[in-house]
């Protein structure tokens, strides 16, 4: 029997109510497989804010460290400015954790249409792989004359050498590893952005050279945005800075379905600390409370947890599992046109796991 300590963060909204069932999941798979996940539960977001002023503690990186993997919720609440839950819980654990890859797969699944006319199911099939941990993202910068008409925000962003070359290599390396197009775009913006972006784009030049069996493209973000929508089907695997990276895989989510399919990964490949795994979606207050929201995209996070923690026929069988409940149709999500609620889905799913 193989043992793992999981964390759990369910966070806030909806992140609460979608983590049960990514929890049922692995239990089920966990019984299958013969792992056993002893999950600890840590109650940081928004609650923990306003009792106490911080997202999580100060030790928090600590109390995380010692677990195999992270799976997280959301994070986000309509009373607590979005800057301060986003930089009081997930950039620090990207950040501390070194978790530079963020891999975000968008699939279009059988049972589930895209809002492009003509795309059948397995036609989209593309990862967004987004650099995690500097960028856009890096909070270098500060307030000048605050409150006065003079109001000025700097805001630097920041790219390395060594940051751009990793997860470029990360992305040439997930294109041979998926064995498909065998396909990288890079998406730039060094038309208008004449040192980070140049830079990026220098190295994914060199990069690429040392990959001649894999075919290449360099797209500026506002012509990758349109291709998302023109030809999303040539895409395979797409890399881009912190925030185009953000950006483009709510657009690859939104061309295969929807968000509530959308999983994603923090990775640090060495496996020095946990890796944290995602739903891409926030924390949906308006829906949230309700029963609503849909769980694929928290379960679909565990299974690319499961593979991260090289329990790949498990990895399978709950993505085999959840590709027969939307082609079924029987227990469809709401935000995919049915009326099944959280629970509805999350039955679903493990009732197909049994029988996969
Ligand atoms: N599922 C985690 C979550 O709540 N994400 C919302 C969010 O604002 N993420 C920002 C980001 O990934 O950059």
């Amino acid at each position: 029997m193989r043992e793992f300590d999981i964390a759990l963060i369910p966070g806030d909204g909806i992140g609460r109510e979608v983590m049960p069932a990514a929890e049922a999941v692995l239990e089920a798979a966990g019984r299958k497989y013969g792992a056993r996940f002893r999950c600890s539960r840590f109650d940081w977001g928004t609650d923990f804010y306003f009792a106490g002023g911080r997202m999580m503690p100060e030790d928090g990186l600590e109390q995380l460290r010692p677990h195999d993997a992270i799976l997280l919720g959301a994070v986000g609440h309509p009373q607590a400015p979005d800057n301060v839950t986003l930089n009081g819980l997930l950039l620090p654990i990207r950040r501390g954790f070194d978790q530079y890859a963020c891999e975000r797969p968008a699939k279009l699944y059988a049972g589930v249409e895209s809002p492009l006319k003509g795309y059948g199911a397995g036609s989209i099939d593309l990862v967004v792989v987004r650099e995690n941990t500097e960028g856009e993202y890096a909070q270098i910068g500060g307030f000048l004359y605050p409150d006065l008409p003079a109001e000025t925000a700097v805001q630097t962003s920041l790219f390395t050498r060594r940051g751009c070359e990793r997860i470029i290599r990360r992305a040439f390396d997930l294109a041979r590893k998926r064995g498909g197009k065998k396909r990288v775009a890079s998406i730039t913006k060094s038309n208008a952005q004449g040192y980070s972006m140049v830079l990026w784009d220098r190295v994914f030049a060199e990069v690429a050279e040392r990959f001649p069996d894999v075919e290449t493209e360099s797209l500026l973000v506002d012509a990758a945005a349109m291709n998302f929508v023109r030809r999303p089907d040539s895409f395979d695997v797409v890399v881009g800075s912190n925030l185009f990276g953000d950006i483009l895989s709510d657009l690859a989510a939104m061309v295969t379905g929807s968000m509530g399919l959308a999983p994603s990964s923090n990775i640090d490949p060495t496996r020095r600390c946990p890796s944290m795994f995602e739903p891409v979606h926030g924390s949906a207050p308006d829906i949230a409370g309700k029963g609503l929201a849909n769980p694929l995209a928290m379960i679909l996070s565990a299974r690319m947890m499961l593979d991260h923690l090289d329990l790949a026929a498990a990895a399978n069988d709950v993505e085999a599992a959840v590709s027969k409940v939307l082609a079924d149709g029987k227990a469809m999500p709401r935000d995919l046109g049915g009326s099944a609620g959280t629970q509805a889905v999350a039955d679903a799913v493990l009732s197909a796991l049994e029988q996969t």
